[in-house]
């Protein structure tokens, strides 16, 4: 069973840190703490993925690391490539050592919300492949109850075609708002590396039961996937304002 508590390294930083810096200090220490050599490892997807990706790039020029590395993107996949880093497949590789992977919220829980960023489906397969997923994030993510920080919605990933019924489905189930996400300049929807769209969950009862609402979700026809992840997280690395890192287990 996953415990709750947070303990804190402190770190050189003595003034308030930006959330850039902060996602950075988040990945260093959780690519040091969590990779070893010969590790098979899941890239998550966003921003704070990249500093862990320069941290393992540097690991292996200096330290001789060897590591493989399953994207859980397009995104993560041509990182990989751009560091250089050996990249496999589950084809090749089944089962990974470690997922590392951003989040855009995390509760006190361990539990999460993703795919702000549009990645969720391969994010879930990569972490559900992987001995452990860590999380790394800046201080904003950390919240008591999920929807207290990320206010864009819960995303889930939906078959294009099913769209519209599957709203209507969660609404009359759970209430709250579902909005179809949109590209930029309202070009058209949002379509995922797997070619769905995404419908973004807004005021939604920020009291459920994550795991049944997700259960129920998921038995919808036509959704393929969403951005709770529920019970898979191990720990949480935040860096935090003052420069120290959270690490939530
Ligand atoms: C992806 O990146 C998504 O699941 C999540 O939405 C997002 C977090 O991005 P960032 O690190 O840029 O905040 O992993």
């Amino acid at each position: 069973m996953i415990s709750r508590i947070g303990l804190y390294f402190s770190s050189k930083y003595s003034t308030m840190l930006s959330l850039e810096n902060a996602k950075k200090l988040a990945a260093s220490k959780a690519v040091d703490l969590h990779v070893n050599c010969g590790d098979l490892i899941g890239i998550g997807s966003g921003s704070t993925v990249v500093y862990a990706v320069e941290r393992l790039s540097e690991r292996v020029k200096a330290d001789n690391l060897r590591v493989k590395c399953v994207p859980t993107s397009f995104q993560a996949r041509q990182l990989i490539v751009k560091h250089n880093l050996p990249l496999t497949d589950l084809e090749i590789d089944r089962e990974l050592d470690v997922c590392i992977d951003g989040a855009d919220e995390v509760d006190c829980n361990l539990n999460l919300i993703k795919g702000g960023g549009g990645c969720l489906l391969q994010e879930k397969i990569v972490a559900s492949c992987s001995k452990k997923l860590i999380i790394i994030a800046d201080y904003s993510k950390n919240s008591k109850k999920l929807g207290d920080q990320y206010k864009k919605g819960i995303p889930i990933e939906v078959v294009p075609m099913a769209y519209a019924p599957i709203s209507n489905k969660i609404q009359k189930a759970f209430g709250g708002v579902l909005d179809l996400r949109m590209a930029v300049k309202k070009a058209g929807p949002v379509v995922t590396d797997n070619g769905n769209f995404i419908l973004d969950w807004r005021e939604y009862n920020q009291d459920s039961d994550w795991d049944k609402v997700n259960t129920t979700l998921l038995s919808i026809p036509g959704v393929v996937e969403t951005g709770l992840f529920i019970n898979m997280a191990s720990k949480a690395y935040f860096g935090m304002e003052d420069g120290s890192v959270k690490i939530q287990a």
